[in-house]
């Protein structure tokens, strides 16, 4: 097997080429595989390239619409930015509105943007770190569809529910965590079946409320919560204000509206909040940059590891020795840009 290594600009262009094949408009297939690519980049598998047929299947289910427009809402002044990604996908609306909620956060000190009608496929850190670019500290939430199980529940209610969490730092990586509210995100338990490999112990409960390490059963039964019933709480948390309160689709919501099916990507709603720390430290003593710096520097000094440092690494190899994959992985991406929603 012969192994290919691309940059991400070609990468990005290739992927670009496999949506606008899909019906989709430059810009929308811009956003699409700038995200895709990136988590390529970033050593961030569980939601590369794989999720590619993924996006072409729910498109040609006719469950998000490739030629969407995403539209952002007449401008009232107030603290909240709202777009609507119009059935499309979420980052072509991100990618919208995201200067316009940094303006925003930077005048009032806290700003929210609010995407309805939107499919989520991707991982959140790509959100939280453009905000942290505009020197925003920035949480990031979505629901996802149902398929975690409430902490001491057997059947799945809740969505995998990622959250990230972004804060800038000059010069450097901003701190950047991301991650389901599930024990791992439901595209690992996939990579795990198609590797043949069992789960670990504590990821997830068959259809019958039992535990099980077979990923296929998983995928039939329920997902756990992280940490039990905290992961739980702030799964539920997600669901309150990414869904409910944005007058958008839940986890089962987002489930029903599939049929039940998890071969779709879910749509729902995305909920961004961008805070200015210069702002909210005014008239207080210290620098809140400086202050961050030493609380990183304590963590580090214990020998710990910053979330997002894996990443930042990935992405510096890969932006000097390029993003390899396999021939299979190749072969893939070349069926995808010929056949487009015939291939899937
Ligand atoms: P991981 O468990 O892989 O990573 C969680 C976070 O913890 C990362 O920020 C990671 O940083 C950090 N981290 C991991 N190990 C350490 C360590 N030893 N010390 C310090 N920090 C550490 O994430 P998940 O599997 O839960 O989620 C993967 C992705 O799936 C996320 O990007 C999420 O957004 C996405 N997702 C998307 C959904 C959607 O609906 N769109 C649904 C669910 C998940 P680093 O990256 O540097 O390793
Ligand atoms: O990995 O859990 C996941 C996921 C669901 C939707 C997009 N990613």
């Amino acid at each position: 097997m012969t192994d290919t290594t691309l940059s991400y600009e070609d990468l990005t262009a290739l992927i670009a080429g496999i949506f606008r094949k899909a019906g989709m408009g430059a810009s929308q297939a811009a956003a699409m595989a700038g995200v895709i690519a990136a988590g390529e980049r970033d050593g961030a598998k569980s939601h590369g390239i794989y999720r590619i047929e993924g996006c072409l299947r729910t498109i040609k289910a006719g469950k998000a619409a490739a030629d969407a427009v995403p539209v952002q809402a007449e401008d009232d002044g107030t603290a909240i930015v709202r777009v609507n990604a119009g059935g499309g996908f979420a980052p072509p609306a991100f990618a919208l509105a995201a200067p316009v909620l940094a303006v925003r956060a930077r005048k009032l000190g806290l700003a929210a943007m609010v995407v309805n009608d939107c499919t989520h496929f991707s991982a959140l850190w790509h959100e939280a770190e453009t905000m942290a670019s505009f020197g925003l500290a920035t949480m990031v939430m979505c629901p996802s569809y149902a398929t975690v199980a409430p902490a001491g529940g057997t059947k799945p209610l809740l969505g995998t529910n990622p959250f990230a969490f972004a804060w800038p730092r000059i010069g450097k990586h901003p701190y950047v965590f991301d991650f389901a509210t599930s024990v791992a995100a439901r595209g690992e338990i996939e990579l795990h079946r198609r590797a043949g490999k069992p789960l670990p112990e504590g990821w997830a409960l068959d259809a019958e409320g039992r535990p099980t390490t077979d990923p296929e059963a998983a995928l039939a039964g329920s997902m756990l919560p992280f940490g039990d019933h905290k992961g739980s709480a702030i799964s539920t948390m997600i669901e309150l204000l990414a869904g409910i309160m944005l007058g958008d689709l839940t986890s089962q919501g987002a489930l029903d509206r599939l049929g039940g099916t998890t071969t779709l990507l879910p749509g729902h709603g995305e909920l961004v909040l961008a805070f200015s720390p210069e702002r909210f430290a005014a008239g207080r003593p210290g620098d809140p940059t400086a202050r961050a710096e030493q609380l990183f520097e304590a963590i580090l000094g214990q020998g710990a590891r910053l979330p997002g440092q894996r990443r930042a690494l990935a992405r510096a190899k890969a932006t000097s020795k390029g993003i390899t994959l396999s021939e299979t992985e190749m072969a893939q991406l070349a069926r995808l840009g010929d056949l487009g929603l015939e291939a899937v």
